[in-house]
C-alpha cells in the first residue's frame, strides 16, 4: 500500500464512520466504537498498515490517522452522552436523592366539616341519619308540610320550579329545605323514629353576606309515644353544649311554620362576648344568637305520613349550616364558604 492509497483509505473509513454515527438506528455506540476504534476495528489495522509506508511519509500519515481517531472518538462520547439522557435518569446523571417538589395536601371544606360535627352530634344522641333528593315534588316539599296551596313560599319568586312535572301534573321543583326528607323517612318507617338529614336546599334569592340562592340545612325529627317540648328542649340544649361547649344557653321563642304546633326559634347565647352587655357585632349586643327553629310535629304532617296523631306525637327542629360554620371559624360573610378562596379555605382546618 503506497501513501495515496492509505489516505484515500482512511477517507473512506472517514466516510463510513460518518454515515454510520448519522444513521444511529443502525448501530449503538459502542458497537460502533469497536468496528472503527477497537484493537482490531478499520482505523487500527490501517495505523498498522503504516509500518509499509516509508518513513518521511509515514509521519504525515500518522498524524492524519491520529486526527482522524480524535474526531471519531469525540462524536463517540457525545454520542453515548446523548443514548445516556434517552436511557433514563441514573445514566443521565440525575441526582435522584434531591427532595421531590412540594405536593400541597388538601383539606375537607369548612361546610362539610361542619355538617361532619353537627351529625356526630345527633349521631350520639341516638338518631340515624338519611337522605333524599334535591329534586323534588310538590306534594313532599310543601303539601306533607302542611302549607297551605297559596302559600308565599310555593311562589315563583321563592322557589326554582324545573321541566318536568310530577305524578300529580304538577311541576317539579328543587327542594326549599331538608324537610321532604323527613317525611320520605316517615312514609318508609313505621315510628318509633329517630332521623336527621344534612343537605343543600335552593331558593331564589338575591345573594349577599348573608343570604344565597343555594345553601345547607340540618334537620331532624323524633317521634314516639308521649314526645313533647320538654324532651326536644332537653335535645336541642344538650346538642348545643356539646358542640359551642357546657357554657352555652339555649332558650326557645314562639314562631310560626305550618308543620309545627307549637313552634319555637332557638337562641343560643352569644359564644363571643357572653354578655350582651358590650357592643359585639356577632349578637348585635343582644347577647343572644338565633340557631335554629323548632317545633312540635303539626298532626297534619303526621295524618299525611300515616301516622295516628292520637296515638304519636314528636319534635322536629331546622337549622342553617353556614350559619354553624360561620360561628365555628369566625366568617363573617357567607360567600365566603361559596368562593374557594384557597387563602381563605386554608385557614380552616
Ligand atoms: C328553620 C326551621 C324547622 C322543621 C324545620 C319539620 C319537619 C317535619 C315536620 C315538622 Cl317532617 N317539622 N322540620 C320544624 C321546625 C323548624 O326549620 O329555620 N330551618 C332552617
Amino acid at each position: 500500500m503506497n501513501a495515496t492509497e492509505w489516505k484515500e483509505k482512511l477517507s473512506a473509513i472517514r466516510d463510513s464512520f460518518s454515515v454510520s454515527i448519522t444513521n444511529r438506528s443502525a448501530e449503538n455506540p459502542e458497537a460502533l466504537e469497536l468496528r472503527f476504534l477497537g484493537r482490531k476495528g478499520e482505523l487500527a489495522l490501517l495505523l498498522r498498515d503504516l509500518k509499509d509506508i516509508p518513513l518521511e511519509e509515514r509521519k504525515a500519515l500518522g498524524a492524519l490517522g491520529n486526527s482522524a481517531k480524535a474526531e471519531m472518538e469525540a462524536r463517540l462520547s457525545e454520542l453515548k452522552a446523548a443514548a445516556g439522557r434517552a436511557a433514563g435518569p441514573a445514566a443521565s446523571g440525575i441526582d435522584l436523592t434531591l427532595p421531590g417538589l412540594p405536593c400541597p395536601k388538601g383539606s375537607l371544606h369548612p361546610l362539610t366539616i361542619t355538617m361532619n360535627r353537627l351529625a356526630e352530634g345527633f349521631l350520639k344522641l341516638g338518631f340515624t341519619m338519611s337522605d333524599g333528593p334535591l329534586v323534588e315534588d310538590d306534594y313532599h316539599n310543601f303539601e306533607a308540610l302542611n302549607f297551605p296551596p297559596f302559600h308565599p313560599a310555593r311562589d315563583m319568586q321563592d322557589t326554582f320550579y324545573v321541566d318536568a312535572k310530577d305524578a300529580a301534573g304538577k311541576d317539579m321543583l328543587l327542594r326549599t329545605h331538608t324537610s321532604p326528607v323527613q317525611i320520605r323517612s316517615m312514609e318508609k318507617q313505621e315510628p318509633p323514629i329517630r332521623v336527621f338529614h344534612t343537605g343543600r336546599v335552593f331558593r331564589s334569592e338575591a345573594v349577599d353576606a348573608s343570604h344565597s340562592f343555594t345553601f345547607h340545612q340540618i334537620e331532624g325529627l323524633y317521634v314516639d309515644k308521649g314526645v313533647s317540648m320538654a324532651d326536644l328542649k332537653w335535645t336541642v340544649d344538650t346538642f348545643m353544649k356539646d358542640l359551642f361547649g357546657t357554657g352555652v344557653k339555649t332558650r326557645f321563642n314562639p314562631s310560626y311554620f305550618p308543620f309545627v304546633e307549637p313552634g319555637a326559634e332557638v337562641d343560643m347565647s352569644c359564644i363571643f362576648c357572653k354578655s350582651g352587655a358590650g357592643r359585639c357585632h356577632v349578637c348585635k349586643g343582644t347577647g343572644w344568637l338565633e340557631m335554629m327553629g323548632a317545633g312540635l310535629v303539626h298532626p297534619n304532617v303526621l295524618k299525611a305520613c300515616r301516622y295516628d296523631p292520637a296515638k304519636w306525637s314528636g319534635f322536629a327542629f331546622g337549622a342553617g349550616i353556614e350559619r354553624f360554620a360561620m360561628l365555628l371559624f369566625g366568617i363573617h360573610d357567607m360567600r365566603m364558604l361559596y368562593e374557594n378562596d384557597l387563602r381563605v379555605l386554608k385557614q380552616v382546618q
